[in-house]
């Protein structure tokens, strides 16, 4: 089971979401624990001050070195009770960048892990000097704290667990189409608005549905991400679509998911 300890000084800001959707579901079929932990609880004086103002002065507040400590600490003890080994994270625009390989990795943990979520401008940088947290970054974005990181790292995992997406044959699909941008779909009615379906769709033909969608997959790579497609040895059949999306040239019907064919 994935399990996730989620330390913050918003609970709110995370348990409802976890509470959802797929998220809820993986947890009610015991594929996925997520728990969170309010750090006020680990503070130890009457105003369960969490934070201080920074030492040398400036502006903004800086989260305290020990409630944090604390609360790793309570977890710690509770995972060698119950026998599991530990792995903290820190989201933080300093990490290592998250990405599709490291949501895998998370998947196939076999750690607990517990999510350090930082706030105001930053934490005492005694929690990175005595827990040598795994810092993680989202994004080259700062946000206003790492509660919304946490429930990126913990979607992004959970949903590759088997069992927690109803169809397993759409994570196998994309692990097939690793690190190729999607192909397009459509859905019922056949005409909305007076758009249609790319016939091959409708034509029942497996095979040549498969190559339309494995093309327009390498076209949109190709077109919006061609920096996926720089250092990836193609298979024969993808170099065949690739040249193909490359000599029909970028029109604009390419630009609307290549209609013509
Ligand atoms: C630690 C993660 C935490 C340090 C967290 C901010 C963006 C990300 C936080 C800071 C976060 C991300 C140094 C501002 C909380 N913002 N990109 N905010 N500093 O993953």
């Amino acid at each position: 089971m994935l399990r996730f300890d989620v330390v913050t000084l918003f609970p709110d800001m995370v348990r409802p979401v976890v509470e959802q959707s797929i998220l809820k579901r993986a947890q009610e079929k015991g594929l996925l624990d997520v728990r969170v932990h309010n750090l006020r609880d680990y503070t130890d004086d009457r105003h369960r001050t969490a934070d201080d103002v920074p030492y040398g002065g400036g502006a903004g507040m800086v989260m305290k070195a020990e409630p944090i400590f604390r609360a790793v600490d309570a977890l710690t003890a509770e995972a060698q009770e119950d026998g599991e080994q530990m792995r903290v994270l820190f989201p933080s625009p300093h990490g290592r960048p998250f990405s599709q390989d490291y949501a895998q990795q998370l998947a196939r943990e076999q750690r607990r892990m517990v999510i350090l979520c930082g706030h105001y401008e930053g934490v005492d940088e005694r929690v990175r000097t005595a827990l040598a947290p795994e810092e993680v970054s989202v994004g080259d974005y700062v946000l206003t704290g790492g509660e919304l990181p946490a429930l990126i790292l913990i979607d992004a995992a959970a949903r590759l667990v088997p069992g927690v997406l109803g169809d397993p044959e759409s994570v196998m699909e994309e692990s097939f189409s690793d690190s190729l941008l999607e192909y397009p779909h459509y859905t019922r009615p056949g005409l909305v608005r007076g758009l249609g379906v790319p016939e091959v769709l409708l034509s029942g033909h497996h095979e040549a549905i498969r190559i339309w969608r494995r093309k327009q997959a390498l076209r949109s790579t190709y077109l919006r991400r061609p920096d996926l497609l720089r250092d990836r040895v193609l298979t024969d059949e993808d170099q065949r679509l690739l040249n193909e999306v490359i000599s029909e040239g970028v029109t604009a019907m390419s630009m609307r998911g290549g209609e013509e064919e």
